[in-house]
This record gives C-alpha cells, structure tokens and sequence, in this order.
C-alpha cells in the first residue's frame, strides 16, 4: 500500500501570535477572503496569472524579456513620502529631529479610522518572510498583511517568505507586524507609520515599493535600526560587495550612499579591461546588517533576496550584469513600452518608445518616456556576479566600510578616515543632492548622514552613540573612507569617469587597508599619494587628478561650521566625541 501523502499544517495553525493578529485585522478591515502565502512557485504564476487577467500587469515581449511584466502604479504614486513618514516612539526626543514624530496613540488612533473597512471586495494577503538567510542567526523576521497582490509578488522576490519564514516565527515568536493597505491611494490619506517600540508598522494610501513593500525600507532600516541598538549590531543603507583581487584575495566592503547615487551599480560593478585578474562579487546593493563577531571584526549580510532599483540609465555600458539580469524574470514598474511591447528607459541607445510610464502614447513634450525613478524588483540569484556567500549564515567579514554623495564640490575622490570615531563623523558629515527616489525637489544639497537621512527609527544622536559604541567593541574594525564619484570641474563636467573605473579608488583602499601604501595626511583625513592611485589607461590629466584630490580650506571650513550647526541641532544626545572630532578638523584646518 503506498504511504499516505505528507498532510503540511495549515499555515493559520502555525503560529497563534500570527493568526491571532490576523484575526484581529480581519474584523477592523473586513476583507472578502485572507489568504496565507506559501512562497511557491505555482503561487507565485497564479497570483501573476491573477494580474495579467485584470490588466494590472502587462506581459512584455516574450522572445527579448521572457517572464518579465510591467506594472503601473498611480501616477501620484512613484516615490518614497518623507513628508508622510512618521516615526511614533512614546517621547518625541527619541525619533529625534531627523524624523517626523506622532504620538503613538494618536497614530494607531488615526491609522485605524483608515484602515476600517478598508478591504471589503479586497483579498488580505497574510505574507510571513525573513530578513536574511533562514539559517542565519543574524536575520530577522516580520509579516506582512497587504491587500495588494501587487505587493505581494513584490515582497516574494525581495525576501524569504512564505511557509518557512512562518515557522521560523512559531519557533522563536518574535516578528515585526507590518499591516498595508493600497487604501484609495489618495496622497490626502496617505501614512506611513513606525512604531518601534513595539515592533510595528502600518502603512496606508501607497503602492510605491519603499512606502508598501514594508520588508526594506520600514523593516530592514527604520524597524531594524532600534532592534540593532538594543542588540548591539547596526543596519545600514548599504551595499556590500566582495572585491576579488589578482591574487585571488577577496576583500568585502560595505558602502553608504543616499537613494540614487549608484548603490546598484557599484554592487555589481564590472572590473574595467585596464585592471586584468579583479573579479566582483554583489551580496547586497541596498542594506546591510552589520554584526560584530567574535573575532572582533564586523560581519554582514544583505538581509534581502532581491533588488528594487532604479531602471533608468541601465544600460551594457553602465551595468552590464544589470542589464542582462533584468532581461527575464523581471517585474518593470513605470516604465516606457516600445511597439514590439518591450520595455523602455532613458539611456537605452536601441529602440523607440511608443507609450510612456503612464501607458500614454509618448510625448516628448511630457516630459521622459520612463518615470525617473521607475524600477525593476528581480531575484538576486539573477545576477551574473551573484556572490557564492551571499547565503552563509554568518555574513562575510568587512574590510572597509565607505560613505559616499553625490557632490558637485567640496569632498574629494578619496579619503580615509583617521580611526573608528573620526570615521563616524565622516559617516555623519555625509551630504548629497537629492534625486528622484523620494517625492521632492531634485538636486539640491542637503545632509544625509549615513545615508541614513530618511531611513533611521530613532534620534541621531543615539545613532551616532551607537555607532562608536559599536566600534570600541571591535577589536579588528574595518577602516573607514569617503568617497565622492560626482565631482565637477568649473565647466560642470565630471572630473572622474565613475563606474568600472570606481575600482581603481576601492584597490587603493584595500592597499591601504592591507598596510601597501602610505597616504597624505590632512586636515580632513588620509588623502592618496597621486602615485598610489592607478591611474594608467584612463583620459585623466594631472590637473585633474589634482582637483579630484584637493581640498580648499575656506571651503571646508565653511563646511566644518555648517556640519556643527546642524550636529548642535541634536542637543544633549549629540556624543560630546563627536563633536570633538569636529573640534579637531576645525583646528587643523
Ligand atoms: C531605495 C531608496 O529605493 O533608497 O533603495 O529610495
Ligand atoms: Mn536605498
């Protein structure tokens, strides 16, 4: 007699704590039907099957992108809300001046008028996911309750979800509750919540990935960042990348850089032809939890399993292995259609686009036929220099951790930073102008400390306590830099010819971090030796080296009194060490 299938629990019966919350946002929302992700595959076709039927999604040209589907989201609806973005802690001193702050009470108050009702005719989608690999016990986990299938797929790709993260949770009963809801998608009843202090996140009125797919932004970041502190680890806006040297030594770094300024493409950078042996490895392009470990380095892992970027500007001469990992398999989100239903951005050099982001026939006249910040969501695993670690459960050690913006002057190509605490005020020096990735005004400078501007759940000041907290507790810390790819000479052209070339900047990092080369020191950091920097094959004049690598003291002491203005701002919980390090830049300048 053959054995009698394997009957799997139902999901609902896994975790109480889960199914009990479930319950309780099915009477406040009143959805038609809940239904659990597993996180399969047959799911996953169905649910996109689902889509394509009610023309939410658009299959695109099966011969040039098979699998790949393009997604429009409302058009007042393409980007992440800092205005509505609110951090709810019981004393308004710990979100601290760099966040929007509610009272909790008030929030739940405000958060539950919207969500009454808000799914009737809707399916509550139940998804459990973890935050890095399931063995890893370095992840996190959370659930999800979304009304949007949309989000759903999305977060499939993003994280690790379904029945394996939800017994992961029954196990330990720890998660971070997520409830979403698409609402009318009015931006006047728009919201997106944070409740640290009790593991929490509501999110209303978007659809837009970092406002909706609450496992990145809200989870892994604002969520994350108070966990971190309280459990003595860090999560960051950064990417992590191995960097395999001619030797065969590979070295990871972890970088920070704010929304846009090419987190993507230096995760998946491609060794120019000029440095022969080099290999790159992506583990991460957009967050890194950092754990020191106990061998007294700091360990990371990228706790998502996909990438949302940026689509436009994608090209074979930018990214390469971006550009063939989004040719299947990929979910566009605002982009432009071409005749033959292919899609369609800025900096494409073939084909033509005939319907815009909006499905309108294309008019130039309105401005790009791709939104600026439209998207692609693809599996990790996708990409061609995907590294072999990406999964260990105990991260890959850093050997040097990078801040970088986006600055027409001021910061030059490289630095170094003198130790551990100078290294956290070049952290919290960083500024950058601001893109397309949250709605606003594009190109203007303002600070992002860490890159962490729109993305840490508590106060900056604690942040930055933490932060040299963490780093006397590291016996072997990586080293610290700044970098700055966007530097313009007076005619506004870029000094430095960025993408592959970056590589060149990050081997002279790993130079000075094995002890290699020496480094001139200034005012501001360690700067490199001209000689040290390789620059053979590259159109680069000395005057331009020199200009890449100068510092104007009036200019920084300028921007030495600005950064004190704005670090004052914190008041009693700015760390007394950093504003020494500051005192010290200023009279070495
Ligand atoms: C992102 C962002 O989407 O930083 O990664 O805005
Ligand atoms: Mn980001």
């Amino acid at each position: 007699m053959a054995a009698p299938a394997h009957k799997m629990t139902p999901m609902p019966e896994l975790s109480r704590a889960v199914a009990d919350w479930v319950s309780s946002v099915r009477e406040l929302t009143q959805p038609r039907a809940v239904r659990w992700i597993e996180g399969t595959e047959a799911e996953a076709r169905e649910l996109t099957a689902q889509l394509v039927r009610s023309k939410e999604l658009t299959v695109l040209n099966a011969q040039e992108f098979p699998g790949c589907h393009l997604y429009h989201s409302a058009p007042n609806d393409v980007a992440r809300v800092e205005h509505l973005t609110y951090i709810c802690t019981r004393s308004q001193e710990d979100a601290g001046p760099n966040n929007h702050w509610m009272d909790p009470q008030q929030a739940h108050a405000r958060m539950r008028e919207l969500f009454r009702g808000c799914m009737r005719e809707r399916t509550l989608y139940v998804i459990p996911y973890c935050m890095g690999p399931l063995d890893s016990p370095l992840s996190r986990r959370g659930v999800e309750l979304t009304d949007s299938p949309y989000v759903v797929l999305n977060m499939l790709i993003m994280t690790r979800a379904g029945r394996a993260a939800l017994e992961l949770i029954a196990r330990d009963g720890r998660f971070v509750k997520g409830l979403h809801s698409i609402g009318e998608l009015d931006p006047e009843r728009r919201f997106i919540m944070h409740f640290p202090e009790e593991l929490s996140i509501e999110s209303y009125g978007s659809g837009y990935g970092g406002n909706a797919l609450l496992g990145k932004k809200c989870h892994a970041l604002r969520i994350a960042s108070w966990q971190a502190r309280a459990e003595g680890w860090l999560a960051e806006h950064m990417l992590i990348v191995g960097l395999q040297n001619p030797e065969g030594e590979t070295h990871y770094l972890a970088c920070a850089f704010p929304s846009s300024c090419g987190k993507t493409n230096l995760a998946m950078l491609i060794p120019p032809d000029s440095l022969p042996g080099w290999r790159a490895f992506t583990v991460g392009d957009d967050i890194a939890w950092l754990h020191p470990g106990a061998d007294g380095r700091l360990w990371a892992i990228n706790p998502e399993a996909g990438y949302f970027g940026v689509v436009p500007g994608t090209n074979p001469q930018t990214n390469r292995n971006a550009y063939q990992m989004i040719r299947r398999d990929t979910l566009f989100t605002n982009v432009a259609l071409t005749a033959d239903n292919q899609p369609w951005w800025e900096g494409l050099t073939a084909g033509k686009p005939v319907l815009d982001w909006q499905g309108r026939p294309y008019d130039p006249a309105r401005g790009p036929a791709a939104h600026p910040n439209s998207r692609f969501t693809v599996s990790a695993k996708r990409n061609p220099s995907y590294s072999p670690h990406s999964e260990d459960a105990s991260g890959v050690p850093i050997t040097a951790l990078v801040f970088g913006g986006r600055r027409r002057e001021v910061a030059p190509l490289v630095y170094e930073s003198r130790d551990w605490p100078h290294g956290v005020l070049l952290g919290a020096s960083l500024a950058s102008e601001t893109t397309a990735a949250a709605v606003g005004q594009v190109g203007v400078v303002r600070r992002d400390p860490m890159a962490m501007q729109p993305f840490c759940g508590y106060n900056f000041g604690d942040y930055w306590q933490h932060w040299l907290d963490v780093g006397a507790r590291l016996a072997r810390p990586p080293r610290i830099f700044h970098v700055n790819w966007f530097r313009r000479d007076a005619a506004g052209k870029f000094l430095w010819p960025g993408f592959g070339e970056n590589l060149r900047v990050l081997a002279w990092m790993l130079d000075r971090c094995a002890g290699k080369v020496g480094a001139a020191e200034s005012a501001i950091g360690r700067l490199p030796i001209a000689a040290d920097l390789n620059t053979r094959g590259l159109n680069l004049s000395d005057q331009a080296l020199a200009a890449l690598l100068s510092i104007d003291p009036g200019v920084w002491r300028k921007e030495c009194a600005d950064l004190g203005e704005y670090l004052r701002g914190f008041g009693s919980r700015l760390p007394a060490a950093l504003l020494a390090e500051l005192r010290a830049t200023e009279s070495r300048l």
